[in-house]
C-alpha cells in the first residue's frame, strides 16, 4: 500500500516491501529509513544514488517561489562554476561560505569575500560560517530575518558541503522545541535524499534539500578510508615546499605533481592534515604515473584546485604534469588567499 511517510532524517520515502531499495524500513511506524539508523547509530555507511536531474527540478521549483536561499558553499571545496546552482534560481539568496574552521585562521575573511565578489554571482549577502565550531551563527540568523520574504528558507548547494550540519547547528542554537531533532550528516556524498522542512521558530522553517552532485569531486572515486581521510576534519596545517625544475611532489594513492618548467617556486598545499606530502626527483619514481596525466601551466600567485582534495597555492608561474584519476576535475584560478 502507498503511504506519505518520509524519513525525518534524509527524507526519503519510506517503504517496507524492498530491503535493497532507498527508504526500507521494516515496520512503518518508524520515522527513520535503515540506511540513516545504521548510519547514525553504528557508523554503517551505505551509498545512495541521486540524480542530478531530480536536484535540478527540486531547484526549478525553490525558483518557483519568492522565497529566500541559502546557497552553501565548502571554502575548500569551492566549485569551478559556481553559477551554475545560481542559474536555475532566482531568489534573493545569501552565500554562506562554510567551513571556515578548516581554513587557518591567518585567513583574512575579508580577502575570501573580496574574492567571491569577483565571480559575477548576483547575491544579497554574503558571510563566511562554521556549522562546527558555532561561528557567526548568530550573523546568519540575523541576514535571514533581514532578508527572508516568507517563512520558508530554502538551504541549497552541491553534496557534501555542509547543509544539513548548518540545520541542525541552527536548530540547536535556536529553536525553542523541546526534542531538537538532528538531520543525518555523513562525509559521503548524497547524504540528504530529498526536501525536508524544518521548523526553526515560528517565523522560519529552514528547508533542507539534497545536494547537486559533482562528478569531478575525488570523492566519487576512492574506498571509503579514503573520504575519511580526505575530509579535513580540524584546521588544516599549510605544508609548503620549495620547489625547482626536475622535482615532484606526491599523495601516496591520489595524487602526483612534476614540475617540468619554471624557475625555483613555492608550493602550499591546503589539504586535509592527514595526507602525507613528499617530494622527490621525477627520475627516482614511477609512482602514481599509470594515473592519467594532464599538463597544466598557472600564472603568478594563482592555485591549482584539485576538486575534493584542496589547492595548491603556486607563487611563481609554472608548468606542471598532474597524474590523477581520470575523472578528477583540475583547474587553476585566481589566489584564494
Ligand atoms: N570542519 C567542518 N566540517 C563540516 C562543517 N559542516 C559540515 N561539515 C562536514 O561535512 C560533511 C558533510 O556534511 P553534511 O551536513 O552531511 O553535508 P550536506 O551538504 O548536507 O550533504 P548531502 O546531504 O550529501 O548533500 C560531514 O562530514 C560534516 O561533518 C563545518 O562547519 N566544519
Ligand atoms: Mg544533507
Amino acid at each position: 500500500m502507498d503511504n506519505e511517510k518520509y524519513c525525518i532524517g534524509c527524507g526519503v520515502k519510506l517503504q517496507d516491501s524492498n530491503m535493497l531499495y532507498e527508504g526500507y524500513v521494516p515496520d512503518l511506524s518508524n520515522d527513520i529509513c535503515s540506511r540513516c539508523f545504521k548510519l547514525r547509530n553504528y557508523g554503517d555507511y551505505q551509498i545512495a544514488t541521486k540524480s542530478n536531474d531530480e536536484y535540478i527540478d527540486i531547484l526549478k521549483s525553490v525558483s518557483e517561489t519568492k522565497d529566500l536561499v541559502l546557497y552553501v558553499i565548502d571554502l575548500l571545496n569551492i566549485e569551478k562554476d559556481i553559477n551554475v546552482i545560481r542559474n536555475y534560481i532566482k531568489n534573493r539568496l545569501i552565500l554562506v561560505l562554510t567551513k571556515r574552521d578548516i581554513l587557518p585562521k591567518s585567513i583574512n575573511d575579508e580577502k575570501i569575500k573580496e574574492y567571491f565578489s569577483k565571480l559575477g554571482l548576483e547575491y544579497q549577502d554574503i558571510i563566511t560560517i562554521s556549522a562546527n565550531k558555532n561561528y557567526n551563527m548568530d550573523e546568519l540568523l540575523h541576514l535571514i530575518k533581514k532578508y527572508k520574504s516568507s517563512k520558508n528558507v530554502y538551504v541549497v548547494g552541491h553534496t557534501n558541503v555542509g547543509k544539513s550540519t548548518l540545520i541542525n547547528k541552527m536548530v540547536q542554537n535556536y529553536s525553542e522545541d523541546e526534542e531538537k531533532f538532528q538531520l543525518t550528516i555523513s562525509p559521503l556524498p548524497s547524504t540528504t535524499l530529498n526536501k525536508i522542512n524544518i521548523k526553526l521558530t515560528d517565523d522560519i522553517t529552514l528547508i533542507d534539500t539534497p545536494g547537486l552532485v559533482d562528478r569531478g569531486n575525488i570523492a566519487n572515486y576512492v574506498d571509503f578510508d579514503m573520504i575519511k581521510k580526505i575530509n579535513a576534519k580540524k584546521e588544516i596545517k599549510p605544508d609548503t615546499f620549495q620547489v625547482k625544475c626536475g622535482q615532484s611532489l606526491i599523495i601516496p594513492d591520489l595524487f602526483r605533481m612534476d614540475y617540468i618548467e619554471g624557475e625555483k617556486n613555492s608550493f602550499t598545499f591546503f589539504v586535509s592534515n592527514d595526507l602525507d606530502i613528499t617530494k622527490k626527483d621525477i627520475n627516482k619514481t614511477d609512482a602514481l604515473k599509470d594515473l592519467t596525466k594532464r599538463t597544466i601551466e598557472v600564472g603568478y600567485h594563482q592555485d591549482i584546485v584539485i576538486n575534493g582534495l584542496g589547492f595548491i597555492k603556486v607563487v611563481e608561474k609554472a608548468v606542471v604534469d598532474i597524474y590523477l584519476e581520470n575523472n578528477v576535475e583540475v583547474f587553476v584560478r585566481d589566489s584564494l588567499i
